[in-house]
């Protein structure tokens, strides 16, 4: 494998986390362009073009936790549309979009069909290059009708809208899932353009998440343990799992430990070299951090702990919320440029 050449000036759009706005249009940076607009609050406010921009909210803060608002800032002139559901903005390089798929007693193939519909819009727009998708899962331990763990459904609707679109959307990227205080599941997507070069990584620590046995579900889920793509290396959430088990059950610190081991090892120098990126990162380097913690009294520990192992102006937020398995108490991602 070659190395992927690094690019004169990025064309990477802007995560900001500002303020969490309210239904007025949240302030972009003067010159520039709003891709996208994911506001973390108190509620869910289904997708739809607000001032002309993408917006979405999603229930994930609440008393002790963060309640902000994810901009994805451009400063290409931004084209926004909406289709079957989907609200999106384009800028010629990057595709922002966000679904909601609504609270009901089987996900799957509400699901797939979203995916879908998610991946025929990035394919028709000329961006089929996914690169990150998040996925905010209300009751994500929780069971469906038919008695299934509501996550272990979800994976199969998006497996299936994988597998059926393989040869226009190519391999999994980086996401997140994890779960979300209201009902439904929020999804929003970052694609680039055709042609554009991506890599997805893997950790060395951990089975690709894609290979997971059956003992976590009928399907494994679909995604990359971190995508680089354009200079910027975004990180899929990461937990406390080696190999594919979960380790340290019941205990905060170390399911701490083990989360930022696992990170520093995914966007180290030697790992990236492993998958033709040149270059490196530390967890220092790690900015636009969510961390998601399943018990509200495990918040100040996994505070103290972000405190030491990030750097002070890394933007951090941190949410509880469950995690999509229950022994897992912290899950954590972020972004590195
Ligand atoms: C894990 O490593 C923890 O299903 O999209 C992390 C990131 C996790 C993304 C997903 C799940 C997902 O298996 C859970």
């Amino acid at each position: 494998m070659t190395a992927v050449d690094t690019e004169v000036r990025s064309s990477a759009p802007q995560c900001v986390f500002a303020p969490l706005s309210g239904e007025e249009d949240a302030a972009p940076a003067a010159g520039r362009q709003v891709l996208g607009r994911v506001d973390y609050g108190f509620r869910s406010v289904p997708p739809g073009l607000r001032g002309g921009v993408p917006a979405m909210g999603v229930h994930m803060a609440s008393e002790g936790a963060d309640p902000f608002t994810e901009l994805w800032l451009t400063d290409r002139p931004v084209r926004p549309g909406e289709d079957r559901g989907l609200v999106y903005a384009e800028d010629g390089e990057h595709l922002f979009c966000a679904v909601r798929v609504a609270e009901r007693g089987v996900y799957r193939e509400a699901v797939r069909r979203a995916y879908a519909a998610a991946f025929a819009l990035l394919v028709r727009r000329g961006y089929p290059r996914l690169l990150r998708m998040w996925n905010l899962v209300g009751a994500i331990t929780g069971g469906n009708a038919e008695g299934m763990e509501n996550y272990r459904d979800f994976c199969i609707g998006r497996a299936r809208a994988f597998d059926e679109w393989r040869e226009h959307i190519g391999r999994v990227p980086a996401a997140t899932g994890i779960g979300a205080r209201g009902p439904g599941i929020g999804m929003y997507f970052l694609a680039r353009r055709a042609g554009a070069p991506l890599r997805h990584l893997e950790n060395p620590y951990q089975t690709p998440a894609y290979r997971y046995p059956r003992r976590y579900g009928p399907k494994a889920p679909s995604f990359a343990r971190a995508t680089w793509s354009d200079g910027t290396l975004y990180v899929s959430g990461t937990a406390s799992i080696v190999g594919d088990g979960t380790v340290h059950r019941g205990d905060i610190e170390r399911q701490c430990d083990v989360t930022f081991a696992n990170i520093g090892a995914l966007i180290g120098e030697e790992n990236l070299a492993r998958h033709g990126v040149a270059g490196g990162f530390r967890l220092g380097d790690l900015d636009h951090v969510k961390v998601y913690v399943r018990d509200a009294a495990h918040l100040p520990a996994v505070r103290a702990r972000c405190a030491e192992l990030l750097h002070d102006r890394a933007e951090v937020r941190f949410l509880n919320v469950d995690v999509c398995r229950p022994d897992l108490l912290v899950e954590i991602e972020g972004i590195c440029r």
